[in-house]
This record gives structure tokens, C-alpha cells and sequence, in this order.
């Protein structure tokens, strides 16, 4: 093996020597060191059009597009294959699964022996957050699959540029091992996407190491994403007193300049691209939405004692299914050209399409499992064209509504947070929390109703504290502390809210139309951060007067309104004994603010 020293483009000695440990650990046929050149990423997706990975799509109507699937067996995150190995059990919590980080280390060691044999290995350096920003943090990811280098140069800054802020050694570099786990005989015919029934996605917080064993598809494989910039980043913020955050971030410019941003917290697949992009509605004339990011936010006190966020991504990794020019015209304004999409439907013109992307589907499609699909044929199987967490990656600079300031190095002033969920009943569409422990109790009970982001049973509601039950890389109770002492040292606290846009009636109707009309919901949070709405007091927070809203535009009624915004008392006692169960799992490690703020939530109700 080894490496021929010219084309070696580090001098960091350690990376060198552990890239020659790995590749004689998984024995690749070839070493590449990625640069991140425009020419070989048209090298690469050309190789993975000849592949059969990628199908390059008509480049008049999808200019430097190109398409995947998957197997249909790696379609999603698998959170029961997530791990992460303190050396503490206890350090982990009852919410992540934990095993030994010496045993582990042992399987892995056995699973990835030769496990990119035919195979190239790709040296990818990448930084999360702009290059050079004191917020960024920079890994080196060693993968086998080359879908992963081509994704990885859309969501993160990769290539030379990192190699030489990794040569300046003044930032520790997180190294990433990743493997789809399909070596190559000699002479051995590869499949579209390689993959392996057995997978392994595991993080080791201590030294800050993630390996990922078996998938290619999203975040188990793209590992700046989630096992980085979530479970490790909030090991390294809990330790350097900042916030890694499943959160996406926007900016409200009013008509008279005036911008507030707003970090809100959503589950998968709830949305947060869509709110990330919004287009005011009618009657918000001169008002504007710029977008930040769409999905992880790392917050850090500034100079100024206020939270600053960056979006450490450079891309949007978003739910296709849904997305179309009427609920979100500037996602598809951004995934038309230069994006890849995988598990989507493909059109006989060779372009893409999927469920709700039109109101009527094209009469013919192959769809993201291979197979010919009409209308007629979906209606008679149920099987939808494209999968419902089929994606689209596409590059945040090519987004209408980007922010001027979006790769700001000490990143943006948060005034708000709103946490959110999809739920059909109790929550009302807006509260805002007392003060900033009780909008950590929000933040830490919220429910949502599971999504086709992970693996498993879809539609149940299950508590997600602040949207990070996946991605919380130590104990969940540790992190609400974590919370609670952000306070100390900010001169002042963004204030807090929950929403919920998917209230339903009786009859399982939504109650309120969301999308555009969430423009609503937004001012009122600006007009409170700056003190300038009114607010009812209830017993879970304050919530707005019909007359504090905005309703130029759109025919809404009080009565619907207040059915919206009904606080019921006793469904809310029944919402606090669902808390129960979290907050018992968590308790030995719960910090007693949770306790007391519960107990006065109880008494009010
Ligand atoms: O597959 S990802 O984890 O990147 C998408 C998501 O779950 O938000
Ligand atoms: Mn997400």
C-alpha cells in the first residue's frame, strides 16, 4: 500500500500516518485525496454515471443535475444502529444506545478489516462553517463511496482549502470512518449502491471519533451532518460553553429594515426548510424572510452577551416529497440546477418529479425503486413514485432568500427561539414561554408525531426534547443543564416560543393553513422580542390576541381562531403525565429547574 509523497497535499504529519493506518486497514485499492475542484467533481459524478449510480438528467431542463437510488434497504437514518460509546454508560443516557467503547472498537476493527478492498478510498477533508470561521470545525472523512464525496462538496466546505487550515494545526480535526461495507473481489461487477444489511453508525465522544459502517444514504453516511455537527459538536459545546442545535435559521427583515433571526427546532421531516424559505404572504408587503440554514445551528455567546448562530453546512439536504412551487417556490428555485436527487421519481424527459411536487402526477414515471409507475398503478398498489424521505441536495448559495451575511464568521444575532412538533391536538399553534427555564421545559417536552426521516413506524407521538432526541450525543438530562446555564453568561436571553402548525379538528381537518400564513406566526414572535405585541396570560405561557395578529390577506375567523389557540386544561394535564415518562428515565440526572417548572406548570393547570 502507502502513498506516493507529491500527490500527498497536507503536511500534517498525524493525518498522513493515520490515513496509512486506515488504508491498511481496510485495504482500498487506490488512495484519492480529495481537492475539491469543480473538474473532479465532474470526474467523479461522470465515473458514478458509469457506475449506474447516477443517471445524469436532461441538462436542458436540469442544468448539472444528476439522479440516484438506493437500495431499497438504506432509504433512512437508523437510529436503533446509532451508538455512541462513552466510556460511561452513564455518560450516554437512557436516550442513546450505548456499548462498550472497547468492545466496539474490537467489532469495528473486524468489520472494516478489508472492507474497501477494489475499492477507492476518498481522503475528504471538510470544515463545518465557513473556512477559517473561529465557529467552524473542521474532520477528515474516509470513505469508500464516491456518491458520498460528490454530496458531501454540496452540504460542507471541503477540498484544498481545509487541508491547508488543518496544516495551520491551531484547530483539532474530528476523524471520520465511513465504508458502504461491500468490498470488491478482483474482477468483481459493482452494483449501483453498494451497501451492507449490517450497519453501524458510531460516535466515541471522548476522542472524537465517529465511524460508519454499511450505509450511503444521508446521515449515516454524510458525517458532517448529523454525527458531527449534533452528537459530537454537542459534546465539544457542552465542553467549550456554545450550542450545537437541530435548528434552522432565518432572518425577519421588516419594511423598515429592521432584521430579527429567529433558530427554531424541529423534528425530520416537520418542515424546517419549508419555514427556512418562506415567502411572506399577501398583506406582508415589504416584509422579507432570509434564510440562514434549514437544519443545524451552532450558537455561541458573542461579544455583545447575546447568542450568535452560523449554519455550519454549505447545503440543503431537504425532503423532496411535498416541496413544489407552490409550498416552497424558493427550494425549487434552489434544487433546479446543480443538485443531486436521490429516491425520487424519475420522467420519461429525464427529469425528476414526486408526490406533490404537481397536482397531477405525469402519466408515466420510473420510480425511485426501478420500477415502472402510472397514476393507475399508484392507485392500485399504494406505493408512491418517489420515497417519502426521497431528498434533494442542492447548494445554499443557489437559494433566492440567502441570507447576506449566511457565511458571516461570528455568524448571526438570535433574538428568538421557537421549538416545534407535529401534533394533531393540545398544542396550540403559538405560545410563548414565561422566561428561559420554562422555555427549556418547552423545549425539553416536546412531542411530535414520527416522520419516514428515520426508519420504523411512522405517525406516533413520541417525545423529542428539543428536536435532538436523535442526535444528543451524551445524557439528555446533562444537556437540559446544559441549557439552563447558557443564561449565565448572556447579558440577554433570546426569548422562547412553541408552535405547532398541524392542529387538527374533529374530523382530522388541519386547523390553520400554514406554509406562507406561519408569515403570521413570525411577526408576532419579532413584535414580542421587541416589545411591541400584547399577550394573554395562560397557564402554559403567553399567547397572542386575535388583534395581535396580522390577518391582511387572509379570512380567518376569532371562533377559528380560538379553537386554534385553545389551551385545554385537561388535555393539558394529560399532555404533563405524558412528560412523566422522559423526565423519570432522565431523572437522576435532571437538573432541579425541570423539576420545579413542571410542578408550577401542574399548579397553574
Ligand atoms: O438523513 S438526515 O439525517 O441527514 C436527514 C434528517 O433526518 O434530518
Ligand atoms: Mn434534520
Amino acid at each position: 500500500m502507502g502513498i506516493s509523497a507529491p500527490t500527498v497535499p497536507t503536511t500534517n504529519r498525524h493525518l498522513v500516518r493515520w490515513v496509512d493506518k486506515m488504508a491498511e486497514l481496510c485495504e482500498p485499492a487506490r488512495i484519492h485525496w480529495v481537492d475539491g475542484t469543480q473538474a473532479e467533481y465532474d470526474y467523479l459524478c461522470a465515473e458514478l454515471v458509469k457506475s449506474g449510480t447516477f443517471t445524469r438528467l436532461n441538462q436542458e431542463l436540469w442544468p448539472g443535475c444528476f439522479y440516484a437510488r438506493s437500495a431499497p434497504t438504506d432509504v433512512a437514518r437508523v437510529e436503533d444502529r446509532t451508538f455512541i460509546c462513552s466510556l460511561s454508560k452513564d455518560s450516554a443516557g437512557p436516550t442513546n444506545n450505548w456499548q462498550d467503547p472497547f468492545e466496539m472498537r474490537r467489532t469495528l476493527k473486524r468489520l472494516f478489516q478489508g472492507c474497501m478492498r477494489g475499492r477507492t478510498m476518498y481522503v475528504l477533508p471538510f470544515s463545518m462553517g465557513p473556512v477559517g470561521s473561529p465557529m467552524s470545525q473542521i474532520g477528515v472523512q474516509l470513505t469508500d463511496s464516491a456518491y458520498v464525496v460528490v454530496n458531501m462538496r454540496i452540504m460542507a466546505r471541503i477540498g484544498a482549502a481545509v487541508f491547508a487550515e488543518i496544516d495551520k494545526d491551531v484547530k483539532r480535526v474530528v476523524p471520520c470512518m465511513h465504508t458502504v461495507g461491500a468490498p470488491l473481489a478482483p474482477g468483481q461487477k459493482d452494483v449501483p449502491w453498494p451497501c451492507n444489511d449490517v450497519k453501524y453508525v458510531v460516535h466515541f465522544p471522548e476522542t472524537r471519533e465517529i465511524w460508519s459502517y454499511g450505509s450511503g444514504y444521508g446521515g449515516n453516511a454524510l458525517l458532517g451532518k448529523k454525527c458531527f455537527a449534533l452528537r459530537i459538536a454537542s459534546n465539544i459545546a457542552r465542553d467549550e460553553g456554545w450550542m450545537a442545535e437541530h435548528m434552522l435559521i432565518l432572518g425577519v427583515e421588516s419594511p423598515a429594515h429592521e432584521k430579527t433571526y429567529v433558530a427554531a427546532a424541529f423534528p425530520s421531516a416537520c418542515g424546517k426548510t419549508n419555514l427556512a424559505m418562506m415567502i411572506p404572504p399577501k398583506g406582508f408587503d415589504g416584509w422579507k424572510v432570509w434564510t440562514v440554514g434549514d437544519d443545524i445551528a451552532w450558537i455561541k455567546p458573542g461579544a455583545d452577551g447575546q447568542l450568535h448562530a452560523i449554519n455550519p453546512e454549505a447545503g440543503f439536504f431537504g425532503v423532496a416529497p411535498g416541496t413544489s412551487a407552490k409550498t416552497n417556490p424558493n427550494a425549487m428555485a434552489t434544487l433546479a440546477r446543480n443538485t443531486i436527487f436521490t429516491n425520487v421519481a424519475l420522467t420519461p424527459e429525464g427529469g425528476v418529479w414526486w408526490e406533490g411536487m404537481t397536482d397531477e402526477p405525469p402519466a408515466e414515471l420510473i420510480d425511485w425503486r426501478g420500477e415502472r409507475w402510472t397514476p393507475e398503478i399508484g392507485a392500485k398498489t399504494g406505493k408512491p413514485a418517489a420515497h417519502p424521505n426521497g431528498r434533494f441536495t442542492a447548494p445554499a448559495n443557489q437559494c433566492p432568500t440567502i441570507d447576506p451575511d449566511w457565511e458571516k464568521p461570528e455568524g448571526v444575532p438570535i433574538s428568538a427561539i421557537v421549538f416545534g412538533g407535529r401534533r394533531a391536538s393540545t398544542m396550540p399553534l403559538v405560545y410563548q414561554a414565561f422566561n428561559w427555564s420554562s422555555g427549556v421545559y418547552v423545549g425539553a417536552t416536546m412531542g411530535s408525531e414520527t416522520t419516514a426521516a428515520a426508519a420504523g413506524e411512522t405517525g406516533k407521538v413520541r417525545r423529542d426534547p428539543m428536536a435532538m432526541l436523535p442526535f444528543c450525543g451524551y445524557h439528555m438530562g446533562d444537556y437540559f443543564r446544559h441549557w439552563l446555564r447558557m443564561q449565565r453568561n448572556l447579558a440577554a436571553t433570546p426569548r422562547i416560543f412553541h408552535v405547532n402548525w398541524f392542529r387538527k379538528d374533529e374530523d382530522g381537518k388541519f386547523l390553520w393553513p400554514g406554509y406562507a400564513e406561519n408569515m403570521r406566526v413570525l411577526k408576532w414572535i419579532v413584535d414580542r422580542v421587541h416589545g411591541r405585541a400584547l399577550a394573554r396570560e395562560t397557564p402554559i405561557g403567553w399567547t397572542p390576541y386575535f388583534d395581535d395578529i396580522n390577518w391582511k390577506g387572509l379570512k380567518f375567523s376569532q371562533a377559528a381562531f380560538d379553537k386554534l389557540q385553545e389551551v385545554d386544561r385537561s388535555a393539558w394535564r394529560k399532555e404533563v403525565m405524558g412528560h412523566e415518562e422522559l423526565l423519570l428515565a432522565l431523572h437522576d440526572h435532571l437538573p432541579p429547574e425541570m423539576i420545579y417548572e413542571r410542578e408550577l406548570l401542574i399548579c397553574r393547570l
